[in-house]
């Protein structure tokens, strides 16, 4: 694949035209500075994944999709829509919400079933107050939902590189000055696995004053956001991750939602090495241009403030998130449980072809690799 084809895989267009609003429904977010001196924008209907050049001159086009989002966003939970005493509030359109009237340790069977629909729609769902959940009562909230694991999911790696605990489930992720961290890079979780973990919950223990927000990026409207060619290019692919560069495992780029059946853009800076079956510079060439795409457009995000007891519970085949590190050197204390799906079938990623064929990840590497920590994620 030359570089002109990668280029072509974003259809760039009606580029050069003073005066006019440049729609960036699926590009490059950089602009062309070398040709065009004008501003992009996003697409305001990317979400719906509809072509802005073809809204600009088909009216009953534009009109069509325009009734599309009112009806879609007519169906977005929110005031006591849920029932059970919940009431829920949109952070953003299409991921995220902020849901009152919970409490982890008593939980009802409706809540819980009404947080998970909640989940599998918004992505993420945030609570606040839960600062009174013991460790006990946090695993037991997980288990409601699905298996728990340790704190990498199926993986040991991260649990036998540290000394035992009384709470194996429970992933510790402490900040202060002396010890700067936070997780600020874009990722899913663990996906140098064979068996990424489904979400988590992670609760703030100790949030700093200002700052450590975490921010989410919606990953099924990334996908639906992509034109017809690259969707086309990508559907049935893989892209192999690993950590520090090793290539463990080969998960399809276009990942399909086992409960809503949804395609996710699957791959992630952190852990993705290349798209399999390209040379390794057009390989490169088009992570970039994904990666633009998917983490500067803020279309598609939402952003969490923390307070002491929030909660944030995530569904990693549907989203991604990024630590924000701007609190240093403040005291950031989370707490985090992790959820793996209790069926291999649903657990195992994989893309779901015409014929209902499910095509899964692949290892790599062998069982006791996968298994070795390296020290880090
Ligand atoms: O600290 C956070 O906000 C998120 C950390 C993270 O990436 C995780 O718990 O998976
Ligand atoms: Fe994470």
């Amino acid at each position: 694949m030359t570089n002109r084809d990668v280029e072509e895989l974003f259809e760039p267009r009606g580029l050069n035209k003073r005066g006019a609003t440049q729609g960036r429904a699926d590009g490059w977010v950089g602009g062309r500075a070398h040709t065009w001196h004008g501003h992009y924008r996003e697409n305001p209907a990317s979400r719906a994944g509809a072509d802005s050049h073809r809204m600009a001159s088909d009216a009953k086009y534009a009109a069509a999709v325009a009734e599309e989002l009112r009806r879609r966003d007519a169906t977005v939970p929110h005031g006591d829509s849920v029932g059970d005493g919940l009431e829920v509030e949109p952070v953003s359109p299409g991921i995220g919400t902020v849901v009152q009237g919970v409490d982890m340790a008593t939980l009802t069977d409706a809540q819980a079933n009404g947080i998970w629909n909640l989940l599998m729609e918004r992505k993420v769902v945030f609570l606040r107050d839960q600062g009174h959940i013991t460790r006990d009562e946090h695993i037991a909230f997980a288990k409601r939902f699905a298996e728990t694991g340790l704190a990498f999911g199926r993986q040991h790696a991260l649990a036998a590189s540290k000394p035992p605990s009384e709470y194996p489930e429970i992933l510790r992720l402490y900040s202060d000055e002396a010890r700067p961290f936070a997780a600020s890079n874009w990722h899913s979780d663990v996906t140098w696995s064979d068996r990424p973990p489904l979400g988590s919950v992670l609760l703030a223990r100790k949030a700093p004053p200002v700052g450590g927000d975490t921010v989410f990026v919606d990953c099924i409207a990334l996908w639906d956001s992509l034109n017809s060619t690259l969707k086309e290019f990508l559907e049935g692919r893989t892209a192999t991750h690993g950590r520090r560069g090793n290539d463990e495992v080969e998960h399809p780029v276009c990942r399909t939602h086992p409960v809503t059946g949804k395609n996710a853009l699957y791959i992630n800076p952190t852990f993705t090495n290349s798209i399999c079956g390209m040379e390794p510079a057009d390989s490169a060439r088009l992570l970039a241009r994904l990666y633009a795409k998917m983490y500067s457009t803020p279309e598609h995000t939402c952003r969490f403030p923390w307070r002491d007891g929030s909660v944030a519970m995530w569904d990693n085949r549907s989203c991604q998130h990024y630590a924000v590190s701007d609190f240093w050197p403040h005291e950031r204390l989370m707490e985090r449980v992790t959820l793996v799906d209790p069926s291999e079938e649903d657990e195992v990623p994989f893309w779901l072809d015409a014929n209902g064929e499910r095509h899964y990840s692949v290892m790599l590497a062998s069982r006791e690799a996968i298994d070795t920590p390296l020290g880090y994620a």
